[in-house]
């Protein structure tokens, strides 16, 4: 009776121990999943900034005239590349519209939250018809260490 009375009074070391792994388990994946879901937030709310950024350039491009030096295919890889009208380059390249950097007809470095995107945009003259300007936003930034970019393209008539 007395032996039955000890076995049942409180839990061993060993039930603790065990307990208290099984507990710690559970916490650490309550804070993994808390961790993701903050990266997951962060993420989107880049993807969204940098995508109301693009939209606000293309829009502002939309706006302006259509010779407005601003529509301009600056580094001139955009403008007569297509001698036989078929759309496509004809040297291989995409008439500069996904050129970033210096290769960019327009930059807009370091703006948004934390200065972290970089805007660019290219035009691509008489494309994909005469009269028309193929226009190509891109912003990019960097999500711990990796690159990232987005693209918005719209099309100007004359
Ligand atoms: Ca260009
Ligand atoms: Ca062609
Ligand atoms: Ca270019």
């Amino acid at each position: 009776m007395k032996i039955f009375a000890e076995t049942e009074q409180g839990f061993s070391l060993l039930e603790i121990m065990l307990a208290m792994v099984i507990f710690m388990i559970g916490l650490l994946g309550v804070i993994a999943m808390q961790v993701a879901m903050v990266k997951g937030t962060d993420f989107s709310a880049k993807v969204t900034e940098a995508m109301t950024l693009a939209a606000n350039q293309l829009e502002s491009l939309m706006a302006v005239s259509y010779t407005d030096p601003g529509l301009s295919d600056t580094d001139n890889d955009g403008t007569n590349q297509d001698a036989d009208n078929d759309g496509v380059d004809d040297d291989g390249g995409n008439f500069g519209l996904d050129d970033t950097f210096n290769q960019a007809d327009f930059q807009n470095a370091g703006i948004g939250t934390n200065s972290q995107f970089n805007v660019f945009y290219n035009i691509a003259v008489d494309e994909p018809a005469n009269n028309c300007k193929t226009i190509r936003v891109i912003v990019n930034w960097s999500e711990k260490g990796i690159a990232r970019q987005i693209a918005m393209t719209g099309i100007r008539t004359n």
